[in-house]
């Protein structure tokens, strides 16, 4: 790339790119965990390759393939599976796959190869030493700070909090609700267990003792927001659904009192095709207006939102103008393909400037956190190039440091509270 020291000063994409390169990227979303909390933490080229949204090209490759067979098969045979039909017998031409090619390559390994051998090698080695190999991936992939999908209720998690383990600081929290309201009373028995006099009937004491849990283990994961990921249509205020009323009664008040922000993740419609497990769920267009009124009846909560469907991303950009406490995350999942993230940035360019947070990971295996934000930066670097480009062309002041401020407002920071006035 060329440098400003080659006396014409840089293009606006050749600025961009450079300090893209640069950014030390706060991760606002993965499943990744802290390397001390044990085999929580997936690493490797067969979790890699049994990633859902492979396994979901995989049986469009091969309906002939029984899920159920599929997934009672050990992890390699799943692994060498997905290479052989997604990668050898066609081109991966899909968004993951020609993200797992690239960061093959960035591991100097053969994106091309007939098996696995190789791979398996490498990463087999790799995980040996896995605080290095997770210094290795961050150090690749720039990221500076994972903020992880924390859920107490989850029996595999709880009891490592439990024990405690010493924290990697690169690994932040972020309290998951789904578990906890969104299939309300499945959470009593296990919330009554932890000690929280919760009863099926939603009473002030059952939300009461549900925001004690929320602010307990809030607090003990020293977490930086609440998550939930929410059903497309909300119908707020006047639907009847059990989460909604969990949501407005005991989730944002909690977040007041510990004062963080909620992360709504919303348009998940779960398990429409159970055969294939994670890789089942499907989506669907959100009433928008619902968010308008919920920004509007708690104008002191600052409610992250990422949408899943491409439908309503314009709208979501419009209530956000209305409502400054409504704050876009991320190109979400089934959005996450070069052809949608780039309109969905561009519009919100347009629309609200650099005062949302145009992209997070959701990586699930840590080497995905390479060619996750290798893939971003490389459509960031169009469409905010492009945004810097026309400024500049209009007499707009373009400089290093300007760019590097707005990149850092948007990418660096992670889910931060408004500054008090
Ligand atoms: O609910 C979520 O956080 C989603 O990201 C799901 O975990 C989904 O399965 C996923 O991994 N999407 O990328
Ligand atoms: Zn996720």
């Amino acid at each position: 790339m060329r440098q400003e020291s080659d006396h014409a000063p840089l293009s606006a994409h050749e600025l961009m790119n450079r300090e893209l390169e640069k950014l030390p990227i706060a991760d606002v979303h993965t499943h990744l965990f802290d390397p001390g909390m044990g085999g929580l933490l997936l690493a490797g080229i067969d979790e890699l390759l049994t990633y859902h949204y492979h396994v979901a090209e995989l049986f469009r490759a091969r309906p002939d393939l029984r899920p159920e067979a599929f997934w009672s098969a050990p992890i390699q045979e799943r692994a060498d599976l997905v290479w052989r039909e997604l990668f050898v017998e066609r081109s991966p031409l899909s968004e993951v796959g020609r993200s797992v090619v690239g960061m093959l390559r960035s591991f100097a390994l053969d994106p091309n190869a007939n098996d696995l051998g190789e791979a398996r090698a490498f990463f087999a080695d790799a995980v040996l030493d896995l605080r290095g190999h997770v210094d290795r991936v961050l150090r690749m992939a720039g990221v500076r700070e994972v903020c992880m999908t924390n859920d107490p209720l989850d029996p595999a998690e709880r009891p490592v909090w439990e024990r405690g383990f010493e924290r990697d600081p690169r690994f932040v929290a972020a309290l998951r609700l789904d578990s906890a309201i969104m299939e309300w009373p499945k959470a009593v028995p296990a919330l009554r267990a932890l000690g929280y006099d919760v009863e099926d009937a939603r009473s002030e004491r059952t939300i009461t003792e549900l925001r004690r849990y929320l602010v307990d283990w809030h607090r003990r994961m020293d977490a930086r927001y609440m998550a939930v990921s929410l059903p497309p249509v909300l119908g707020y205020p006047h639907s009847q659904e059990p989460w909604l009323d969990l949501l407005v009664r005991a989730v944002i008040p909690a977040a007041s009192e510990v004062g963080c922000p909620v992360a709504l993740m919303i348009g998940v419609r779960r398990q429409v095709a159970p055969r294939l497990a994670l890789a089942g769920d499907s989506l669907g267009a959100t009433d928008v207006e619902s968010l308008e009124r919920l920004a509007n009846d708690h104008p002191d909560t600052r409610f992250y939102v990422t949408l899943l469907a491409r439908e309503g991303q314009h709208a979501l950009c419009v209530a956000a103008r209305k409502f400054a406490n409504l704050v876009p995350f991320g190109c979400w999942w089934f959005v996450n393909i070069p052809s949608v993230t780039e309109e969905i940035t561009r519009m919100r360019l347009d629309l609200l400037g650099p005062t949302f947070v145009p992209q997070h990971s959701d990586a699930r295996v840590l080497e995905q956190l390479v060619f996750k934000w290798g893939r971003s930066r490389a459509w960031l670097g169009r469409v905010l190039g492009d945004h810097y480009a026309d400024l500049g062309a209009s007499g707009g002041r373009v400089t290093a440091e300007t760019v590097r401020r707005d990149l850092s407002a948007m990418l660096g920071q992670g889910f931060a509270m408004p500054a008090r006035g």
